[in-house]
């Protein structure tokens, strides 16, 4: 194993035990995020601490920003045990306002906002501290994951959630949408624990769907027409309905997927990595429905998103009875919201071409929860391949939180988290900037934006002149 993984996996081994080892006069407090993966990290950390009789408490943020570290630093007891997942290394230096006497636990991927000498009751697990890449190496939860693991070896059988999780930030970067680094090891313990498959194979987002609804989904210009891909289908020979009513992708034979998948790539409909893919197929799991870790993963994000983290965390325990049926209505009013949004976007004028990107202001419109799953369909859509999309909501009456999202099939190797990162300090803008190469959002004055989104341009344009 290479060397930063060993030191990377001891710093977890030592934070476990001094997590075992806290003051008993007060519960664990775990802090996580909103996202896919932090909803997956808490629940790991939750399970984690019920084996072990260990009272908790959790919650949920949206983010952490330097006011709310403060708040929170005074309202936990003198000598708890905090432990933060899927967030704060952003915000290190403000941790420094807490009591001393609080062990302060930072499960993080996210890059650091400085170097800096942390006080003693600040243990920051971080890949990054161990030249590991934290955008796709490893995820929040994966970080909770190794430290569970090593509290007590049958947290192993949560390597899942880790999966999920690290899904939920897009981190299957590897050849056919696989997962690399240091989540190979957890892909690794859930094979041992035969939790999921790591399988290449045909691969459609929710197989329960209809086969017309499935190819809809790919977002194939030709497909827009229904009609299009009933006349597709019986041209390549695969039945739209079968005993039972409309066939879905579960009900094809491998032959017949193998043949969809062939058909569609030798008519240039679809790039051969958009289809063959890793399927993390989850065996433990009953309900059909989130067999799939990605859909799965993309249930905690209309969970958070809808303000029902709750239910995500639920789900992710294990609940199996009330989240399931609390979970229907927020997947209505979550794809209600994003088919809203995205009609919007596409209607007269609201989508904004400038030199190097699209904008899209959707300060009146679209919701701070749901400005980034927006930006990323429309990124996925084939019109606006030629750019990058960016894109901003209304947070408050002074701030807006800005997304920006690389093209679904861009070849460009652009860093969308370092261009914002440098569009801020050209300004001489201060934030936190969060997301990766090709998903990035940060949070910025709304007096700001026009400069903003001018200098975002420039860049991307500097970019492009550089590569020609
Ligand atoms: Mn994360």
């Amino acid at each position: 194993m290479k060397e930063e993984y060993q030191e990377f996996l001891t710093a977890c081994k030592k934070a476990a035990e001094r997590i075992v080892q806290r003051n008993l006069s007060t519960p664990i407090y775990i802090f996580s995020h909103f996202d896919p993966d932090g909803l997956s990290g808490a629940s790991i950390l939750a399970l984690a601490f019920k084996q072990e009789n260990i009272p908790y408490h959790l919650r949920i943020l949206k983010r952490l920003e330097i006011n709310e570290v403060i708040s929170i630093g005074e309202s936990v007891p003198k000598n708890a045990t905090v432990v933060l997942c899927d967030l704060g290394s952003g915000v290190i230096e403000s941790f420094s306002s807490w009591d001393p006497s609080v062990q302060i636990f930072i499960l993080d991927h996210h890059s650091l906002a400085s170097e800096c000498n942390l006080a003693e009751n600040i243990h920051l697990i971080n890949p990054h501290c161990f030249s590991i890449d934290g955008s796709d190496q490893i995820s929040g939860s994966g970080v909770s994951y190794f430290v569970a693991v090593n509290i007590n070896s049958l947290n192993k059988n949560y390597a899942h959630l880790a999966i999920i999780g690290a899904l939920g930030d897009r981190q299957d970067q590897g050849e056919n949408s696989s997962l690399i680094g240091l989540n190979q090891i957890i892909v690794k313990d859930a094979l041992e624990k035969q939790l999921c498959t790591d399988l290449v194979s045909v691969w459609f987002y929710d197989k329960t769907r209809d086969l017309v609804t499935s190819l809809k989904r790919l977002n194939i210009e030709e497909f827009d027409e229904e009609i299009v891909v009933h006349y597709f289908l019986e041209d390549i020979g695969i039945k739209l309905t079968g005993k039972s009513g409309r066939r879905t992708i579960m009900d094809l034979s491998e032959e017949e997927k193998k043949k969809l998948a062939s058909e569609l790539i030798v008519r240039n409909l679809i790039d051969p990595k958009e289809i063959y893919k890793h399927d993390y197929h989850l065996l433990r799991e009953s309900e059909i429905q989130i067999q799939d870790a990605r859909v799965f993963a993309n249930r905690l994000n209309a969970c958070g998103r809808m303000g029902r983290p709750d239910i995500g965390v639920a789900l992710c325990m294990g609940d199996r009875n009330q989240a399931l049926t609390e979970i229907k209505p927020i997947l209505k009013e979550y794809s209600k919201n994003i088919g809203e949004g995205i009609r919007w976007a596409l209607s007269d004028g609201n989508l904004e071409e400038l030199s190097a990107l699209y904008f899209v202001d959707g300060r009146n419109t679209i919701e701070e929860n749901m400005i980034g799953p927006i930006t990323s369909i429309l990124a996925s859509m084939e019109e606006y391949h030629s750019k990058p999309i960016l894109s901003c909501a209304k947070i408050d009456d002074s701030r807006v939180k800005i997304s920006i999202r690389k093209a679904h099939t861009s070849e460009n190797q652009i860093e969308l988290d370092q261009v914002l990162r440098k569009g801020f300090k050209d300004l001489q803008l201060e934030t936190e900037v969060g997301g990766h190469s090709a998903a990035a959002g940060a949070i910025l004055q709304e007096s700001s934006l026009s400069s903003f989104k001018e200098q975002i341009n420039s860049l991307l344009l500097e970019d492009q002149d550089n590569k020609n």
